[in-house]
């Protein structure tokens, strides 16, 4: 017993070590967002002057990009890409200030990493905000105007997801997984979902589901950025059995 105990301590040393010496699981990933993922900024007050992205690796400034989008796929950023931190993994873009209005904000970014020199993409989204506007997505949402509902079985699990109110910008998502005889699932332990828009060379945006009981996963969140077309992947993380996947496509209409 006491020898398996060291043996464990002993290999998880060695693969730590690994690990921070030749970076094993590799890439550059974004390690923090600022602004952060999904963040709402009221258009009367503060608005974010950069974004800065902070990476696991350093990124190469010829080749790495950071776009910043308004819902109609035009730049708000001043396409000033610099890398800062000392450590060389941190980027950052000024925004245009005087173009920022309310709306949904996409940031679309790309870097080759100078440490293992493969190239890593992927998008997160922040909204702003102004007071109509909140009362027109109230108005859009007691009249359940549109609500996109969608089931499929997979792998013996039946799957429905929900989107409401269907709309650019801010949704809510809802994934419910049940077994063949109708019961809620109770081994699941993660739910994501990936949104890519291929046109506007956007994502993946990944977004993390919050457990709202057994079998239902939901989020709210701005994450169908632009209009056109989407394709929105579903993957359900199970104990002691695959990931469940469900890729889909949808079409977000002109507000
Ligand atoms: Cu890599």
């Amino acid at each position: 017993m006491r020898i398996i105990f060291i043996i464990g301590i002993l290999s998880f040393l060695v693969l730590g070590v690994l690990n921070s010496s030749t970076n094993v699981f590799g890439h550059a990933n974004p390690i923090s967002y600022n602004p952060s993922s999904n963040s709402i900024f009221q258009l009367d007050q503060l608005l974010p002057t950069n974004i800065t992205i902070l990476y696991s690796e350093r990124p190469e400034p010829k080749v790495s990009y950071i776009h910043v989008l308004n819902p109609f796929n035009e730049r708000v950023d001043n396409n000033d890409f610099k890398i800062v931190t000392q450590n060389q993994r941190g980027a950052t873009v000024t925004l245009n200030s005087p173009k920022l209005s309310n709306g949904t904000y996409t940031v679309s970014w790309l870097v080759l990493s100078k440490d293992d020199g493969h190239i890593t993409k992927g998008s997160y989204v922040f909204t702003i905000t102004d007071k109509s506007e909140t009362t027109k997505t109230t108005t859009t949402k007691d009249k359940e105007a549109n609500t996109f509902l969608q089931r499929t079985v997979i792998d013996n699990v039946n799957l429905e997801y929900k989107i409401t109110p269907l709309q650019v910008g801010i949704n809510t998502f809802i994934v419910a997984l049940k077994d063949e005889n109708n019961k809620s699932l109770s081994n699941i332990n993660n739910v994501i979902m990936q949104f890519s828009n291929q046109n506007q060379n956007i994502g993946p945006i990944i977004a993390n589901l919050k457990k709202m009981g057994n079998g239902v996963y939901s989020v709210t969140g701005a994450y169908l950025s632009q209009e056109g077309e989407w394709n929105v992947k579903i993957t359900a993380q199970r104990s002691g059995q695959y990931d469940l996947n469900h890729s889909f496509k949808i079409s977000i209409p002109t507000k």
